[in-house]
């Protein structure tokens, strides 16, 4: 047991004290007989946990974790600090599902002894966005000048290793450098969660898919105890994606790769691994090399917009004998090739023409806003141009809650759209077109403020 006086000799009213058991959990006691937290306060708990980082049964013990700690200690002779029994009851059960996956105690104890709950997975896990941010504020964000920028340095600075990884695995090389971009901006933010404390404060606390997260915690384990990687270097985001590319650990069980043929495939310190990792999972979803995502596409007037329904799709050859030409008027390289139409913003918004590495690029992560970005940001490092057709900047998406209540507007007027559940799917895009039919207005189907308003006012 080691205990460390903190701030009691330094200030007359407060102390905290560090105890760590003989199973490496951390108590911490603190006193601050005026029963707040102040600066100082956060200052000793920092030089305390500075001071136990030397100790090397401690771990993988950061300051930040003992601050907050701290914090949660706040109040008038602050009982002492103690680990979460559930969680430590979850723990000792979770290593009979870990051992018999292989995993050793040595492993388990290296990545999990002293671990507690990861108090930003327990606070982000149940959160639901309020608002949707529009697809157009997405995109200036993911897509913004600077981004561009370092992706056309980073295309010149690993030119040779995603030269490689072009010829290795048929992948262009900007897609690569636009995915890198946007999972952690080329690196620059990885998460600075350990990921074994994520997935395991997930498999002990989510209200779903436990069994879910209790094997991506037993891989990442494995993934461990292989010596991919140390748990000093597994950071990820707080809900266990890994590294530069943000790989679940059952994604970098199936599709991570070795670039530099040293045995491991370290997407989280070696660049050329990630990026690796990255052009073998978008060829094992079907990439096609040197074929675009898509087409930015101008609509002829009348067009009928029912045809933007998520499911039709036609060659582009016929999609162009139903009026529609590629932006600027050029033609279509591949005439045979099949695509979808999509209009992110409704009617009012730009239109394209999705081909199959758009759909691709949705497997990384399943949201028409993401590949959007993806594709345009690989176009611009290529040097290719901004979108032509103006966001409808008036035509904001809506909120769940608003969702909700355009749901109801409708069930109500007989446009059904199933159970008012605040999430735009299939059923509810039908509903809208209908309606919008009935009103006289352009049925694509886009959920906005505007329509919300209008169906209010009709009510
Ligand atoms: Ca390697």
């Amino acid at each position: 047991m080691i205990a460390k006086s903190g701030a009691g000799g330094r200030y007359d009213h407060d102390s905290a004290k560090i105890l760590v058991s003989r199973f490496g959990h951390i108590v911490l006691t603190a006193q601050r007989h005026d029963g707040k937290w102040g600066q100082h306060m956060r200052k000793a708990v920092l030089s305390i946990a500075k001071a136990i980082r030397g100790f090397s049964d401690l771990g993988r013990i950061q300051a930040p974790l003992l601050v907050s700690i701290g914090i949660v200690l706040s109040g008038p002779l602050a009982a002492p600090a103690h680990a979460d029994a559930g969680f430590e009851r979850w723990k000792r059960q979770f290593w009979q599902t870990a051992s018999a996956s292989g995993v050793t105690s040595a492993t388990y104890e290296a990545a999990l002894g002293g671990i507690t709950p990861d108090p930003d997975t327990i606070r982000l896990m149940n959160k639901q966005a309020e608002f949707v941010k529009p697809v157009w504020e997405y995109l200036e964000s993911a897509v913004s000048e600077k981004r561009m920028e370092t992706g056309r340095r980073m295309l010149a600075e690993y030119s040779e290793e995603l030269g490689r990884i072009e010829r290795r695995f048929g992948v262009d090389r900007e897609v690569v450098l636009a995915i890198w971009g946007m999972e952690t901006n080329y690196g620059g933010f990885k998460g600075e969660h350990y990921v074994i404390r994520a997935l395991a404060t997930l498999a002990y606390a989510a209200p779903r898919r436990t069994s879910f997260w209790e094997q991506e915690l037993v891989t990442a384990l494995q993934i461990l105890q292989a010596g991919h990687v140390t748990p000093q270097s597994m950071e990820g985001s707080w809900a266990g994606a890994m590294g530069h590319t943000q790989f679940m650990p059952s994604s970098w069980r199936h599709y991570s790769a070795d670039y530099d043929g040293d045995g491991r495939h370290d997407i989280w310190t070696s660049v050329p691994d990630a990026l690796a990792s990255t052009a073998n999972y978008l060829k094992q979803h079907g990439w096609q090399y040197g074929k675009t995502w898509g087409y930015e596409v101008d609509l002829p007037t009348g067009f009928d917009y029912s045809l933007a329904d998520g499911d039709t799709t036609k060659t582009l050859a016929d999609w162009r004998r139903l009026g529609i030409r590629r932006t600027g008027d050029r033609a279509f390289p591949r005439p045979d090739d099949r695509a979808e139409l999509l209009l992110p913003a409704g009617a009012g918004g730009p239109a394209f023409l999705m081909l199959k590495n758009f759909f691709v690029i949705k497997r990384y992560n399943n949201a028409d806003a993401y590949a959007l970005a993806v594709g345009h940001l690989a176009d611009r490092i290529r040097g290719g141009d901004a979108f032509q057709a103006a966001w409808p900047r008036n035509a904001l998406p809506l909120s769940r809650e608003q969702t909700m209540m355009l749901q109801t507007l409708l069930n109500r007027k007989g446009f059904d759209v199933g159970e008012a559940d605040g999430l735009i799917g299939p059923a509810t895009k039908r509903g809208i077109r209908a309606y919008q039919r009935a009103a006289g207005l352009t049925p694509d189907g886009y959920a906005s403020v505007l329509l919300l308003q209008s169906i209010q006012s009709g009510s």
